[in-house]
C-alpha cells in the first residue's frame, strides 16, 4: 500500500513544476489612476498578465471606472480613491478603455 502511495506521488510531481514555470512569466502591471488621467496611459503587457488599476486621485470620493471603448472585457465598477481594479488578459489584441464617469480619461492595452 506504502509502495503504491510512493508511486503515486512521483508521477504526479511534474505537474506542479509546469503550473510554477506558467506562473512565473506571467507578469502584474500597475497603473495608476489619476484625478483626470491614467498613467502610464498606454501600456503593452504579454497574454496572461494582470494589469491592475489603482485609484491614486487626491480627491476623496473621486470614483474612476476601467470600461472599454466598444466592446471589449473591460468593466469595472466605480472605484474611489485607495480602491483597485485588476484584470488579466489572456488574448492578444489592443484594448483602449476610458472612465465612464470622466470620458475625457483615456488609455490602451496592448496586449501581445
Ligand atoms: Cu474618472
Amino acid at each position: 500500500m506504502a509502495a503504491g502511495i510512493l508511486a503515486l506521488s512521483f508521477a504526479v510531481n511534474p505537474l506542479p513544476r509546469v503550473h510554477a514555470a506558467e506562473m512565473a512569466s506571467a507578469a502584474s502591471t500597475s497603473v495608476q489612476v489619476l484625478k483626470d488621467s491614467y498613467s502610464p496611459g498606454a501600456i503593452t503587457v504579454r497574454a496572461g498578465d494582470t494589469v491592475t488599476w489603482t485609484n491614486v486621485d487626491t480627491t476623496p470620493g473621486n470614483g474612476h471606472t476601467v470600461t472599454s471603448s466598444g466592446r471589449g472585457p473591460l468593466k469595472s465598477p466605480s472605484f474611489g480613491q485607495g480602491g483597485a481594479f485588476s484584470y488579466t488578459f489572456s488574448t492578444a489584441g489592443s484594448y483602449p478603455y476610458y472612465c465612464a464617469i470622466h470620458p475625457d480619461m483615456t488609455g490602451t492595452v496592448t496586449v501581445n
